[in-house]
Order: structure tokens, then C-alpha cells, then sequence
């Protein structure tokens, strides 16, 4: 679907307060599957969680079975989710759901890094997608 059209991101996400962020990005696309499904992301335009998600720029896509990460060990088995994983996590959407405090394990939850830090789990986040607009008219 990201291969055909230019697209732009919105991340939004919301704690357990009720207090809502966002961080939205110039463009997003990911690669085919012989790269790995590599993501493609622009520059940060703004948005009050930060930007977390740069890190991730240019990775491959890592699950539970297949390993595409730059770490010596598999992220997806040791943070609990898959994602285009580094060495490992500055953003952990896919991580595990729990409110927050409510499992004594660190770093595994569903994190925004430059918003809440590794150890909150975020209630809600959602990456969004749009066409970007591009006008090829002839007056
Ligand atoms: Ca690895």
C-alpha cells in the first residue's frame, strides 16, 4: 500500500491520564519484502511527543522468527513485539499491553521513548497514514 503513493504519518498516542501527543512525519514508506520491509521515514515536522521514531529509520522490519535488527540478539523475542527494531527500542508500539505498572518487567511495553521514557506503558497509539496532496495541474 506505502510503495504507491507518497504518504505523510501521524503517530498519536494517549497515557493513562488522559494526556494526548503526537509526532508527525514528512513521509513514510516501507520496502518490499526482498529488503526486508525497510522503513522509509522523513524528517520529524513536529508534534509534542518528540520524536522517537527516527531511530528507527532505514531498519529492517524484526518478529518473533526472523531477524533483521542490528543487534546481536533477536529485539522482537526480548522486547516483545516486532518493529523496525535497532539495537532495540526507542518506540515499542507493538510491545506488550498492559497498564501501566501493572507487570514488573522493563522496557517490554508499548513505549514513546521521547514522550514517556522506557518504562511507561502508553494506553493508546495509533500510526496514521495519508496521501500526500501533490498537484500536477496545468493552467
Ligand atoms: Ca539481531
Amino acid at each position: 500500500m506505502t510503495m504507491r503513493k507518497e504518504n505523510e504519518l501521524r503517530v498519536d498516542m494517549e497515557d493513562w491520564e488522559g494526556a494526548q501527543a503526537s509526532a508527525q512525519y514528512s513521509s513514510f514508506s516501507i520496502g518490499p519484502e526482498s529488503a526486508g520491509y525497510q522503513l522509509h521515514l522523513g524528517s520529524f515536522t513536529g508534534g509534542t511527543a518528540g520524536d522517537s521514531l527516527s531511530s528507527h529509520n532505514s531498519m529492517k522490519f524484526t518478529t518473533f522468527d526472523k531477524d533483521q535488527d542490528i543487534w546481536d540478539k533477536n529485539c522482537a523475542q526480548h522486547y516483545l513485539g516486532g518493529f523496525w527494531y535497532t539495537h532495540c527500542i526507542y518506540v515499542n508500539p507493538t510491545g506488550m499491553y498492559a497498564h501501566h505498572g501493572s507487570i514488573g518487567f522493563k522496557h517490554v511495553y508499548v513505549i514513546w521513548h521521547a514522550w514517556k521514557g522506557y518504562n511507561y506503558s502508553l494506553k493508546n497509539i495509533a500510526m496514521k497514514i495519508r496521501s500526500v496532496a501533490k498537484c500536477s495541474c496545468t493552467v
